[in-house]
């Protein structure tokens, strides 16, 4: 199959295209990049919806409520799960699977695991052409869940439209520390596991972290994942953002826009980096053990 067919099934929502396809840009073939400009114009109709915060808080289960709620509305939702995928956590893989698994049959619903072992710039790459793809084959939600393991989930949910942070009761220590990165990009903080004790005070923690940055305003909201609780408000101020992406407005889609252009960048420069560095290290090394330049020096050289 040429690169322009596998684009035309891609856009006609093709399953099996669009697993071809995002395999080609998982192993970040050429032939992944001519695909996605050929694919260009069939993007920017999805509303992409980052789910971010700490493992074990019920993101997954959370995703999993989402797609039977949009699905209901008759929408297609795609999703991207990045898994802790480690030679340690290798079992996050198959959780998420399980806990998808209702969904593992529907036609409008298309789940793709992505390990997030590797260096976090092409994580964050892979990540937004695989939804650029899902986008073209015409998924209406894209839900991107990240492993909740550090900096390479903000960069990740940085691709979205809008962000969802997952916490749950009893982390009021964590918060502070998660506090830099995580406060700032929420659109929804969601405290999950309403049906435990402690979430009414994680909402009021949340509250003052949260709130007070700058001139946003996000919403914080009380769920239960498992027992069905408080989801119908959690949709619904998904959709107000749904909404406000589907008038176009320019501030969530240059978000995803913006977030998308720069991890592709540094993706691009890192690439063109290693490529070219392997070679001149080593004779750097030497002229700094030789004396003849310093450290700082010899970096300066190689990044130049
Ligand atoms: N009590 C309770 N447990 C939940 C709830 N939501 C998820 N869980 C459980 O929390 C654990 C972690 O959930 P998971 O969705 O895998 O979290 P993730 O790591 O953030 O994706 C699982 O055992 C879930 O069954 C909830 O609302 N209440
Ligand atoms: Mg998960």
């Amino acid at each position: 199959v040429n690169t322009k067919q596998l684009a035309k099934s891609v856009a006609s929502g093709e399953r099996s295209s669009l697993a071809r396809a995002i395999t080609l840009v998982e192993n970040n073939e050429e032939e992944a990049v001519l695909l996605l400009d050929l694919l260009a114009k069939k993007t920017g109709g999805g509303f992409v919806l980052g789910v971010t915060g700490p493992p074990g808080t019920g993101k997954s289960t959370l995703v999993d409520r989402l797609i039977s709620a949009y699905r209901a509305k008759g929408l297609k939702v795609g999703v991207v799960a990045i898994d802790p995928t480690s030679p340690i956590s290798g079992g996050a893989l198959l959780g998420d699977r399980i806990r998808m698994m209702s969904h593992a049959t529907d036609q409008g619903v298309y789940i793709r695991s992505m390990a997030s072992r590797g260096w976090s710039g092409g994580l964050a790459r892979s990540t937004a052409q695989v939804v650029q793809l899902m986008d073209a084959a015409g998924m209406d939600v894209i839900l991107i869940e990240t492993a909740g393991i550090g900096q390479s989930d903000i960069e990740v949910v940085g691709i979205a439209h809008a962000v969802m942070v997952v916490f749950m009761p009893g982390m009021g220590d964590d918060i502070q520390v998660l506090k830099a990165g995580l406060m700032e990009i929420g659109d929804i903080y969601v405290v999950n596991k309403s049906d435990i004790e402690g979430a009414d005070l994680m909402v009021i923690n949340i509250m003052s972290l949260a709130g007070n940055t700058k001139s946003r305003a996000p919403v914080v909201l009380k769920v239960s994942a498992l027992k069905g609780e408080g989801l119908d408000g959690l949709v619904e101020s998904i959709e107000q953002l749904r909404a406000k992406f589907s008038e176009g407005s320019s501030g969530l889609r240059i978000r995803s826009v913006r977030g998308m252009i720069l991890e592709l960048a540094k993706s691009n420069i890192l690439e063109d980096f290693k490529r070219t560095s392997e070679s001149r290290v080593d004779k750097l090394a030497l002229e700094v053990l030789n004396g003849k330049l310093t450290v700082n020096d010899a970096a300066r050289r190689l990044s130049k």
